[in-house]
């Protein structure tokens, strides 16, 4: 075999090898993106939007990707045609190939052309924002105060005068019964950011700012999303849960949060509510007609119309209540919410008491 063969089999090997290369990840990628559950299932599938604002974005981003892709696939054939046709041949002369400048044509094209692809990006862009920014807030939206506390969410039903946390509650809207939900959102401390993708963008959280979002989802269902600011050690574990309900479920719910708390009576149970009301857990927590007023942790008012504690990361069981209660961060790392070193005895009433509170 001459050197000259060796060599072409050893490119074509290189070839072959790159070419199984990239079909395997983008066959990997595609498959990993329409292979698992069914998209609809997805709670934070950016590519499965079901409310407004979201579905502006996402038909925005697929424009964008096609003309990007667009761009790649001629540059790639450019840059293509042009290795392969002017590669250097075996009876290349050595000498240098003639040199070109100044084409009025060319310069023209690349300079116009990009102009008018950038403007093309720039309005679409300026239109959905428009939509999705400047969107008039009808008579019967429904109005909520987002607070973004480390590291957890308050969310203020200022149209019904109760405040609930970390589990959002919102009604369907559908195009023949709206009925969105416009949220003004406020910072207690740092910087958050509320997104959960298939409703809406990411909004900033600002202390001393107030902005504004909205959502109007079309399919009830649970939907969730995640701070999108870094804000401080437990930053990753401030998730964001949102229930699309039917307009019944959301009316039934709404009644119950407008309710003061249970009074349950039963010994374990007082003996449980004194051990709560007599404990620093008052400063920061609420719980509506006790003597419970403090606004640095989340409203328990409702703690057990809740399906997870600690801002979305664990279930709301008893047993990991009673976790949750003697050390919590040992579940959340870097949370505000100090170990309160109780006897077995006191965990066990304070979490008897707690499991009353619907
Ligand atoms: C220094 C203030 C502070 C004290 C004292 C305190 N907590 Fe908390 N608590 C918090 C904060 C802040 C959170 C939110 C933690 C997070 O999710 O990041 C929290 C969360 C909770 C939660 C979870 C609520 C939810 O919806 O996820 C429960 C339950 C709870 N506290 C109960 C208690 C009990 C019972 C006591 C008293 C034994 C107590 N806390 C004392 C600040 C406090
Ligand atoms: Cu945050």
């Amino acid at each position: 075999m001459s050197a000259k063969t060796g060599l072409s089999h050893k490119r074509a090997r290189g070839w072959a090898r790159i070419e199984a290369l990239t079909c395997t990840v983008i066959t990997g990628a595609v498959s990993r993106l329409f292979a698992s559950a069914p998209v609809g299932s997805q709670p934070t599938n950016i590519f499965a939007p079901v409310s407004t604002p979201a579905d502006e974005l996402y038909h925005l981003s697929l424009f964008d990707l096609s003309v990007c892709a667009g761009i790649f696939i001629v540059v790639f054939i450019l840059l293509v045609y042009a290795v392969m046709k002017f590669r250097r041949r075996a009876d290349d002369d050595g000498r240098e190939p003639p040199q070109i400048y100044g084409s009025d044509q060319l310069e023209l094209a690349w300079t116009v052309l990009p102009i008018l692809i950038v403007v093309v990006l720039f309005l679409t862009s300026a239109r959905v924002i428009h939509t999705v920014e400047d969107a008039r807030e009808p008579a019967n939206a429904l109005r909520i105060t987002v607070v973004g506390h480390r590291f957890w969410w308050e969310y203020r039903y200022v149209q019904y005068g109760f405040v609930t946390a970390d589990e959002l509650h919102v009604p369907v809207s559908t195009p023949r019964h709206p009925w969105p939900t416009f949220l003004t959102l406020l910072s207690a401390d740092t910087d958050h950011g509320w997104w959960v993708p298939r409703l809406a963008g990411k909004t900033d959280v600002i202390p001393n700012r107030v902005n504004h979002t909205w959502i109007d989802p079309h399919r009830v269902g649970l939907y969730l999303g995640q701070c999108s600011q870094f804000c401080g050690t437990a930053h990753a574990m401030m998730l964001i849960r949102v229930y699309v309900q039917t307009r019944a479920q959301f009316e039934a719910w709404l009644k119950n949060q407008q309710t003061a708390a249970a009074n349950d009576p039963g010994p374990a149970v007082t003996a449980g509510r004194r051990a709560f009301e007599s404990t620093a857990c008052i400063n920061c927590h609420t719980v509506r007609g006790t003597v419970a007023d403090g606004r640095f942790g989340p409203d328990l008012t409702h703690l057990m119309s809740r399906q997870t504690l600690g801002s979305g990361v664990i279930p709301n069981t008893p047993e990991n209540l009673r976790r949750w209660i003697q050390g919590p961060p040992a579940i959340k790392p870097g949370v505000e919410m100090p170990p309160m070193n109780l006897s077995s005895r006191q965990l066990n009433e304070l979490v008897a008491y707690l499991e009353t509170l619907h």
